[in-house]
């Protein structure tokens, strides 16, 4: 059975493993975790740089098979433990909408966020995986606005992880406007016990990689 494997969570604090941190903690599963201190270049160990050539975090390794990529994590794990029901079924309707905000965060807001947090305009946005600014706020605002309570509807899913965990980046770092839309989302992300739980286990993390 898939849920016998042996699990093991690579993470780093603070950094985008806290989103992979956050669904484990939502699944309620049993992990290990290994922690890196990427400032002490522990991302570029060979044993590392053996499951993840890039040197970055996160990473699982789940029995045999390692999956590296925040969102492709995410989607890896809540197909592995269907019974948490983080994820439509793959022949349910609604696995369109759910593929595609789940990827929306990694292959389109993520590079917005850098473009602008660099003040960098292209000046031809048909070659922007976001097209530019103006477009994609709205749509942003639209999907998260029509979210009730969560972005496909009663259930919260693992969009809700990815998704919201990019919102709430973009919110707290002023990269997004600020806006009662994403202010009420990201309220009802805060109030989830698992959210709170790796939030918790995270901070002497965060604490001291603030102290420098
Ligand atoms: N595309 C990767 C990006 C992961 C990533 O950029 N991780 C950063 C932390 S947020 C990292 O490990 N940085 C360390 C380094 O580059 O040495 C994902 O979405 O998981």
């Amino acid at each position: 059975m898939i849920s016998d494997r042996k699990l093991t969570f690579y993470h780093a604090v603070p950094s985008r493993s806290s989103t992979v941190h956050w669904m484990l903690h939502e699944l309620g599963i049993e992990f290990d975790v290994k922690m890196l201190d990427l400032r002490k270049g522990e991302g570029q160990r060979s044993e590392y740089l053996a499951i993840n050539p890039l040197g970055k975090v996160p990473t699982i390794v789940h029995g045999d098979t390692v999956v590296t990529e925040a969102a492709a994590i995410c989607c890896y794990l809540a197909d592995a433990y269907p019974e948490a029901g983080l994820a439509p079924a793959v022949d349910d309707p609604i696995r369109g909408d759910y593929l595609r905000w789940l990827f929306f965060s990694p292959s389109t807001i993520e590079p917005a966020f850098i473009d602008r947090v660099r003040q960098y305009e292209a000046e031809d946005c048909s070659q922007n995986s976001y097209r530019n600014w103006e477009t994609l706020m709205p749509i942003l605002l639209d999907v998260v606005g029509k979210a009730d309570p969560w972005v496909l509807g009663q259930k919260f899913t693992t969009v809700d992880v990815v998704l919201g965990a990019t919102i709430r980046f973009g919110c707290i770092f002023g990269i997004l406007p600020t806006d009662p839309v994403f202010e009420v989302y990201i309220a009802r992300i805060d109030a989830r016990p698992a959210y709170q739980r790796a939030q918790e286990l995270d901070a002497p993390y965060f604490a001291a990689a603030m102290a420098g």
